[in-house]
């Protein structure tokens, strides 16, 4: 007999053991949809931009492209993201990552690295609007690139990498924002298109901050 599709293949996750952080990762979550095929359709269907953000002074390129989907607009790096309405896909993914997560969200960033090229500076995403301990879940879909950690104060700490392949889902909460920097590197080995989703809850006036 056919079982009732379930996303909690994996239903605690894996608790990812990193001091001063709250990380657990779903290496593959039923999406209802291939992995392939979501990356696929939201290529195609998201209004994707690049903007143009300013760091120490000089505007540049972001080198990704983005787009905002929720409730809320957010700011961060000098630009005002105006949300864009949920559609039926991206809701119904917001519906299963909650499920799973236990937490609610309420704007989902989508960022697309359409090749090796593609990468995102450190940052922590900190922000005052997502308050002092935001629960961020972030959806790979496509290559699989290296999400790397670098604690903000401790030295002793080496740069964490953390393989995110397509269809996994990794839970950032507590005090992850706080302590850790992450981001996502320009790599030389060639890679095809990659889209995350974090998911967010915008609970605040917004603050401003850069992000390369
Ligand atoms: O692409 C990723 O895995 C990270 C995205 C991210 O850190 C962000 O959107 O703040
Ligand atoms: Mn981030």
């Amino acid at each position: 007999m056919k079982q009732t599709p379930d996303l909690y293949l994996d239903p605690d996750g894996e608790k990812i053991p990193l001091p001063d952080a709250d990380l657990t990762l779903w290496q593959q979550v039923d999406l209802g949809i291939a992995p392939a095929d979501l990356l696929a359709a939201l290529i195609d269907e998201c209004n994707w931009r690049q903007d143009s953000v300013t760091l120490f002074g000089k505007t540049h390129p972001q080198p990704r492209l983005t787009a905002w989907h929720g409730d809320a607009a957010y700011r961060y790096s000098g630009l005002t993201l105006q949300p864009a309405a949920w559609t039926t896909r991206l809701q119904q993914i917001r519906e299963r990552v909650e499920r799973l997560t236990g937490h609610d969200f309420n704007s989902v960033l989508l960022n697309y690295y359409r090749d090796q090229q593609d990468c995102m500076g450190m940052h922590s995403d900190d922000e005052a609007e997502l308050g002092p301990r935001p629960a961020i879940a972030s959806l790979s879909l496509g290559a699989e690139r290296d999400f790397r950690f670098k604690h903000r104060a401790r030295r002793d700490l080496a740069t964490v990498k953390l393989p995110l392949r397509s269809g996994s889902l990794l839970l950032m909460a507590g005090d992850t924002q706080r302590h850790w920097r992450h981001g996502i590197a320009r790599q030389r080995k060639p890679c095809g298109p990659r889209i995350n989703l974090t998911f967010r809850r915008i609970i605040a006036a917004p603050g401003e901050k850069p992000r390369a």
